[in-house]
């Protein structure tokens, strides 16, 4: 194990692996909208290079916050100043990071066989993509896969498609537009896994494939998964370099040709909420609008992302409640129910502008606002103790309760054509 760690040390060192020895993850919790406004201008300070994980928005919602080292002293002053209360959620990333990496380092895929696959870990783009060929493979009168497009640096943006039947309507589920969100990869492939399994043998779900077709796509920012992976753990956006600045990546869940360039998303390149130059300008939204606008049928769209625990329909580029809104609502809150059953996982439901925050350029926006009702974005476990860190023990917990939630919204789906 030691020769394996000074190996990946090398080899770190040679590819400059972002390090994040002496962050913290802060927890704030601003009490009055005063403390929020002092909260967002240190979000201006861009020398500090703060990360936020949750954005100061409302006081219902802490604010997590990954501090470097060298801003520790003067953020915590400036909170204790304003009197702005604080915990240290995570007392040290690299440490939190380096035994995720040691997890993961002893799993290599040996054979493609989807029910020994290991679920219950997190695993390198090549291994996720093998983990997909495995259930092709195994159901493959159900389930194949179809290239929908590629990423900036030249990826595979890889759909599996279950079918039974030609010219079918269908459901749109996608994972880890941001590509730190690694629950969400996980996450999706065990349902790709759980829904070829369960066809022929769970009446609901057979009842929904007979009629439905459902198209997952398990890595939605294989860019910047990989770069997740081997330089820095915490990307979010995509890789696509932007003329004129040296910042790299535009956060794909700004970019979409829904209220584009609004409230809720930044027009500098260096911000992890770049909306990019123009809507659709990330070939990965790009090749995702192409595939909805060409398939014509697709009456469901669910944006899996993490983490808080919440179900979201739109909108969030503007604050008025869609059209849909008792319905979504009602759908959003029989789906959390049915996730809470299993573990008791606590999941709040509304919409994203008045549960988070306003955000312009969102994916489900998109698709709502071009006829696909059953729009909804999850935020998966947890609440903030581990945050994007979450550790692999969860995954499989958290696969299993997401499930049932996505069910009951393909359920209504399926009873409620239109
Ligand atoms: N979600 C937020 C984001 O800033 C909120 C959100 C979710 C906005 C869905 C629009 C649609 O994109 C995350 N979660 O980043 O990871
Ligand atoms: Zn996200």
């Amino acid at each position: 194990m030691r020769l394996l760690l000074l190996l990946s040390a090398l080899v770190a060192g040679t590819i400059a692996v972002k390090t994040f020895v002496g962050h913290q993850v802060l927890r704030i919790k601003a009490s009055n909208d005063d403390q929020i406004k002092e909260l967002q201008a240190l979000e201006g300070l861009t020398h500090l290079e703060l990360d936020f994980w949750t954005e100061p928005a409302n006081i219902d919602n802490p604010v997590d916050v990954r501090v470097p080292f060298h801003s520790l002293q003067s953020v915590k002053s400036y909170l204790e100043f304003n009197n702005i209360e604080y915990s240290i959620m995570i007392n040290d990333l690299q440490t939190v990071i380096d035994s995720e990496k040691q997890e993961m380092e002893t799993d290599n895929i040996k054979e493609r066989n989807s029910a020994t696959f290991n679920y219950a870990t997190y695993h390198t783009l090549d291994n996720l993509f093998k983990g997909l060929d495995a259930i092709v493979l195994d159901f493959k009168s159900l389930v194949t896969k179809q290239q929908i497009g590629t990423s900036t640096e030249g990826r595979p943006l890889y759909v599996l498609k279950f079918s039974t039947g030609a010219s079918r309507p269908a459901i749109w589920i996608d994972a880890g537009i941001h590509s730190r969100e690694w629950i969400t990869q996980a996450t999706a492939l065990w349902v790709g896994y759980k829904l070829a399994t369960d066809y022929g043998k769970d009446a609901s779900i057979t009842s929904l494939l007979n009629k439905f077709d459902v198209y997952l796509l398990v890595v939605t920012n294989p860019d910047g998964y990989v770069y997740s992976h081997t330089a820095d753990r915490m990307w979010r956006k995509t890789r696509a370099p932007n003329s004129g600045s040296r910042c790299i990546g535009v956060d794909p869940n700004r970019n979409w040709n829904a209220g584009f360039g609004g409230p809720g998303a930044s027009s500098d390149p260096c911000s992890d909420s770049y909306r990019g130059p123009s809507a659709e300008s990330a070939v990965e939204v790009k090749n995702i609008a192409n595939f909805i606008r060409s398939h014509g049928k697709i009456k469901g769209f669910v944006s899996i992302h993490s983490y808080s625990q919440l179900l979201l329909f739109p909108y969030g580029y503007k604050c008025t409640n869609p059209a849909h809104y008792t319905e979504l609502n009602t759908v959003g809150r029989s789906a959390a129910a049915a996730l809470s059953s299993l573990y008791g996982t606590q999941y709040k439901v509304g919409t994203i502008c008045s549960t988070i925050y306003q955000a312009s350029g969102g994916s489900i926006d998109w698709t709502y606002d071009i006829g696909i009702k059953y729009s909804f974005a999850f935020e998966l476990r947890d609440t903030g103790r581990y945050g994007f860190l979450l550790p692999a023990t969860q995954i499989l917990p958290t696969a299993q309760e997401t499930y049932l939630g996505l069910k009951k919204i393909m359920e209504h789906v399926r009873d409620n054509p239109y």
